[in-house]
């Protein structure tokens, strides 16, 4: 039967991309693209003018390397030459599994400055995920590091599709990077605009299963322009710091295209960031700017609260997203140190924070005022706006807005109409203008800033003889920070001994530890509507 393409034409605010996404997820800069000027996200960051301004700078600093932004532009010339010698041509996709690094963030300016589209993928992911993302993305090239490449291998092993050429990041090696491949001779220029594809960002939604977000090279500068500017105001002499990774948005814009965009210096590595590895960042590197998610703010005032020596004192700004910051935290934080954190929210869609406090005028509990650039609305289900005070869907716009899912024109016209962008959050608004969240519209939630989705805890919580049925909800612990708690209805009229435990060892086994509830109860039955959903609100109470 011949294929008829969907056609899906994204007809975002004036300036915004506009592309052509049918059904086989190719592309077209389309009929309605508003911008024909040549513009890429490398020129922008590390063209020459900005090398005459900022070449000398420390761009990154990396364990005990330190690179120059005229440095990291040479890196990127040797990453382009290397990909460019893959066959990688413009609009291909490129797949990142590194940690943060050097590598990363060069390798990611050489796939956007030849038009092809960089695809950062989280190294936390099972190997299933993986493969799911590589095979979804069509990658023609995996950048990967060393450590990680038996992901690549198990998701082979599963038997999924072929395996895309790698590039393999070996950090244990005392070689630099092929060398010889290294031709800083290339001059290669794509024709990319701000509508051209750049960025693929896979994220899991109420299914579970990874989407694609599709971002073009206008956005990220966008994210810029809008909340970097307004509310972090960076300089120079900024040295930024994320707990949060490169393959995140969030993550992305803190340690990638904020600080560089400032002539500023960001502070990578490939540790885990506990509490105790902070502390002693904090101490050691001196950072001005920090980004977290709540439960790292938590961790760190349980750890300061013990240790009682954790060093601030190099801080002027420190951000929080990824889920609501309890006002406890807020507060606590105040008071301890004598800093604010500015609760924001984004989202990947978005791909950077749309609401946030501002420093000077932060409301403990709250995600703040919109950000500049953005318009925000609360609708009730039927789009009509809801009064001040009451609770609404929020609709967010603005120009860094996706460019729709890859590959699935039905969720880009559920999730993006008239530039609006839905974001399955319930919130209100008060009299000030600030927001505050009040839960999600899919009964998916966050634990430590990632996704749980309920039908895929469910799931493996029935896959256990004992389960009859089950019901998954976002829960506080006693510091008012997300969990997951599970309701479980078993075949017999008691839980035997153990019970219990045995559930989360199978749960464990399947599901990575964030989404192991850590709360779990018996009922008889699930409470139900009269069509037989299950009513989470219900559980949540
Ligand atoms: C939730 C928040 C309350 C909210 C993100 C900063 O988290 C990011 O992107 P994701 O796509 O998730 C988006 C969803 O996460 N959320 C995020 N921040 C907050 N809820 N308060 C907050 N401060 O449900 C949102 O729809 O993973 C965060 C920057 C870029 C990002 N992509």
């Amino acid at each position: 039967m011949p294929r008829i393409p969907t056609v899906l034409i994204l007809d975002n605010v004036p300036g915004t991309p506009a592309l052509l996404l049918n059904g086989d997820g190719a592309y077209n800069r389309a009929v309605m693209t508003t911008s024909t000027d040549y513009y890429n996200i490398t020129d922008d960051f590390l063209g020459d003018s900005r090398l005459v301004e900022v070449g000398a700078n420390t761009a990154i600093e990396f364990k005990d390397n330190r690179l120059s932004y005229i440095e990291l532009r040479s890196e990127v010339e040797n990453w382009k030459h290397r990909i460019i010698s893959n066959a990688v041509g413009e609009e291909d996709r490129v797949a990142l599994l590194l940690y943060d690094s050097p590598e990363f963030v060069a390798s990611f300016f050489a796939v956007v400055s030849i038009g092809a589209i960089c695809v950062p993928i989280n190294t936390f992911l099972p190997p299933e995920d993986v493969a799911y993302i590589i095979a979804d993305s069509g990658a023609r090239l995996i950048i990967v590091e060393k450590d990680l490449e038996s992901k690549l291998r198990d998701a082979r092993a599963a038997g999924s599709h072929e395996s895309p050429p790698r590039f393999v990041v070996d950090r244990s090696a005392d070689e630099p990077l092929d060398s010889n491949s290294a031709n800083p001779g290339t001059k290669h220029r794509a024709a990319t605009t701000r509508s051209s594809p750049a960025l693929l960002l896979y994220t899991s939604g109420s299914t579970g299963q990874p989407k694609g977000v599709l971002h073009v090279h206008g956005s990220m500068r966008y994210t810029v322009d809008s909340y970097a500017r307004s509310v972090l105001r960076l300089t120079s002499d900024d040295r930024v710091y994320s707990a949060s990774r490169l393959f995140f948005a969030y993550g992305l814009g803190n340690s990638l295209s904020f600080p560089l965009s400032a002539g500023a210096t960001v502070i990578l590595d490939t540790e885990r960031p506990s509490p105790q590895y902070v502390a002693t960042l904090f101490r050691d590197r001196r950072p001005t700017v920090f980004f977290a998610v709540p439960a790292l703010y938590r961790a760190l005032l349980d750890y300061d609260g013990t240790a009682g020596d954790l060093d601030v004192s190099s801080l002027r700004t420190c951000v929080s997203a990824g889920e609501a910051l309890p006002a406890r935290i807020v507060e606590e934080w105040k008071e301890r140190f004598g800093l604010e954190i500015l609760d924001g929210i984004g989202s990947t869609e978005m791909l950077h924070i749309f609401i946030s406090n501002r420093s000077g005028s932060v409301r403990a509990g709250s995600s703040g005022r919109i950000v500049k650039g953005y318009e925000a609305k609360l609708v009730d289900d039927s789009g009509v706006g809801t009064p001040v005070g009451e609770l609404g869907n929020l609709w967010v716009r603005g120009s860094s807005a996706t460019a729709g899912y890859w590959q699935r024109p039905d969720l880009t016209e559920q999730t993006v109409r008239d530039g609006w962008v839905r974001t399955g959050d319930i919130y209100r608004q008060d009299a000030d203008g600030f927001y505050y969240h009040v839960g999600r519209s899919d009964d998916c939630f966050k634990v430590r800033g990632l996704w749980v989705s309920p039908i895929e805890v469910e799931s493996a919580l029935v896959s256990h003889d004992d389960v009859v049925e089950a019901a998954v909800v976002p829960s506080t612990n006693q510091q008012g920070l997300a969990t997951a708690r599970a309701y479980v209805v078993i075949r017999t009229a008691s839980p035997r001994e153990g019970l219990i435990e045995e559930l989360r060892a199978h749960l464990s086994s399947r599901l990575p530890e964030y989404k192991v509830p850590s709360q779990i109860e018996f009922l008889k039955e699930l409470p139900r509507t009269s069509t037989g959903k299950v009513q989470r609100f219900k559980l949540r109470a």
